[in-house]
């Protein structure tokens, strides 16, 4: 074990603060659960309009960058090829990004906005279907996706491009805040991105977990009991855990193949077998209904809701809010292990790629399976809604998926899926969590690392379930990532400064490596490649 490649106040302070939550968790279950939703009320209500404009915001950064030059700047040397094909790129991203949650809301999210219409339409009706069928994939479209990508950015342009071998926030931060990074400061902001990502896996083990035990027992006749999803889950860990240990090329990237091929299978499947012509029609036009309102969707709040002659229906502040909160405690994660795959591709394909893949992917989840869902509740083929309201939502969506051919075939492979893909989530992050704590990563981070941070990921929701606090850890992202908001405009920052600093430094303002060729033939004389100067410029950084 090579301890001194751990950054130890990092580590140590993530694991603290992760007991200081805990602890108090287990002890006081009851207060706790009401502190966290109380915690959880005030932080949508009151600062909802942040989550709001931060989305919007990222959004138009994003699609900026894309196109202006630092767009072309290429994350590694000249003439160097994707490190990985483009379709396991897409695979790893979306398979790291995408946990089961996907497979849970994709099926069910309709069926809470056909109940609970946002504009104050009338539930059940037929506006509020249309929007039903939209409202899923606008919370898993292009802003979302921007916000996944953000944090890439300074990641990937600092290790790949300055190429500094550390894979941190506080790193990505540090043209903003200099030397200040070096010290609490740093490890301040990398515990903050920690905590959240670890309330983030909170939110989705404690959907993920009873929808496999529902899965498992419709398959086995089992009852889905507490005890049957705690097995769940420490064979779900065991999963991640060997998957983590065997590293970014064995494990990881063979689990996202795994997981992407049994993904396109289970959406053929229900798209050929299923009512073909609706789901794809009903897809269109949702995607219609988002184009033609997308920033009355990205800026819809609430302002009047609290006046008596308004009737406050709180969908902002439950929805659109709590996903962006719920991306944004995934997405430094996401950013770092995006930039860690991304090696050869430029900044522009890395951002117009993870945005529209992303989005692609999540469109044909919702379409497809929602849409399967709506289809049974308006033909009458079996109650969605009524089933759900009396049983809840695990069960329903196991059962809508036993409405196809083959009905348990066809829930075997949602339930692998389910466990796969929460797993797909879980080895990346434990990586990531990894390579955070170290000061230095000499090709992967250590193994006994990786393994540590895959069990501290699953053991805290573990406990909490046996405490019957697994609701409580629902809000938990949203409580968790607050800070990071004010960690993605610093990122913004950071990206931009030093990205503009490297270019006018390479004389004539051509960005770095993809002009290469160019300004090597307009600069005869002057063999110093863009990459040397920029080598130059981090050593003075250095100094
Ligand atoms: N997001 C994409 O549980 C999961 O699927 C992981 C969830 C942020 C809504 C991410």
């Amino acid at each position: 074990m090579n301890m001194k490649l751990i950054d130890w106040p990092t580590f140590i302070g993530a694991l603290v603060l992760l007991l200081a939550v805990t602890v108090p968790l287990v002890l006081f279950p009851e207060a706790g659960k009401e502190f966290v939703n109380q915690a959880n009320t005030f932080m949508t209500g009151t600062f909802g309009v942040l989550y709001i404009v931060m989305g919007l915001i990222v959004f138009a950064f994003l699609i900026f960058v894309a196109f202006s030059k630092n767009g072309l700047i290429k994350l590694g040397d000249e003439g160097e090829k994707p490190e990985f094909g483009t379709f396991s790129w897409a695979a790893m991203l979306f398979a790291a990004g995408i946990g089961s949650s996907i497979l849970y809301w994709a099926v069910i999210e309709w069926a809470y906005y056909y109940q609970g219409p946002p504009y104050g339409l009338t539930p059940e009706s037929m506006e509020a279907i249309r929007w039903a069928t939209a409202y899923g994939i606008f919370h898993w479209g292009p802003i979302a996706w921007a916000i996944y990508t953000l944090p890439a950015l300074p990641i990937a342009y600092f290790y790949y491009v300055r190429k500094k071998p550390v894979l941190k926030v506080s790193e990505a931060v540090r043209p903003v805040l200099g030397k200040l990074v070096d010290g609490p400061l740093g490890n301040l902001i990398d515990v903050l991105f920690m905590f959240g990502l670890l309330g983030g896996a909170g939110t989705t083990l404690a959907l993920g977990a009873p929808m496999i035990a529902e899965g498992i027992s419709d398959l086995t006749g089992l009852e889905a009991t507490l005890g049957l999803q705690a097995g769940i889950m420490l064979v779900c860990t065991l999963i991640f855990a060997i998957s983590s240990y065997s590293g970014l090329r064995r494990g990881i990237k063979v689990l996202s193949d795994i997981n992407i091929w049994l993904a396109l299978f289970l959406l053929a499947f229900i798209f050929l077998f299923g009512p073909t012509r609706f789901l794809a029609e009903t897809t269109v036009n949702s995607v219609g209904v988002i184009l033609d309102n997308f920033f009355r969707m990205a800026t819809w709040m609430e302002p009047f809701g609290n006046l008596a002659q308004f009737k406050e229906t709180r969908f902002p502040e439950s929805w659109t809010i709590f996903y962006w909160a719920w991306w944004l405690v995934y997405a430094p994660f996401v950013g770092l292990f995006v930039a860690r795959i991304s090696r050869g591709r430029t900044i522009r394909q890395m951002i117009l790629g993870t945005m529209i893949y992303g989005t692609i992917g999540c469109i044909l989840f919702f379409g497809i399976m929602g849409n399967f869902g709506l289809y049974l509740q308006l033909t009458g083929q079996f109650d969605v809604v009524g089933f759900m309201n009396a049983n809840g939502a695990p069960a329903t969506i196991i059962e809508v998926i036993n409405q196809l051919p083959l009905a348990k075939f066809m829930v075997l492979v949602f339930t692998v899926l389910a466990i796969i893909f929460l797993a797909t989530t879980f080895d990346s992050s434990s990586y990531i969590l990894a390579s955070v704590v170290q000061k230095e990563i000499k090709g992967e981070p250590l193994r006994w690392n990786r393994l540590f941070w895959a069990f501290a990921l699953s053991i805290m929701p573990l406990v909490l379930m046996f405490l019957g606090g697994l609701d409580t850890l629902q809000t938990a992202s949203i409580v968790g990532g607050f800070p990071l908001i004010f960690i993605m405009f610093l990122l913004a920052w950071s990206f931009i400064k030093a990205s503009n600093t490297d270019i006018r430094a390479s004389d004539d303002y051509e960005p770095p490596t993809i002009h290469i060729k160019r300004w090597k033939k307009r600069n005869k004389k002057k063999r110093r490649s863009a990459l040397e100067v920029f080598e130059e410029k981090n050593r003075e950084d250095n100094e």
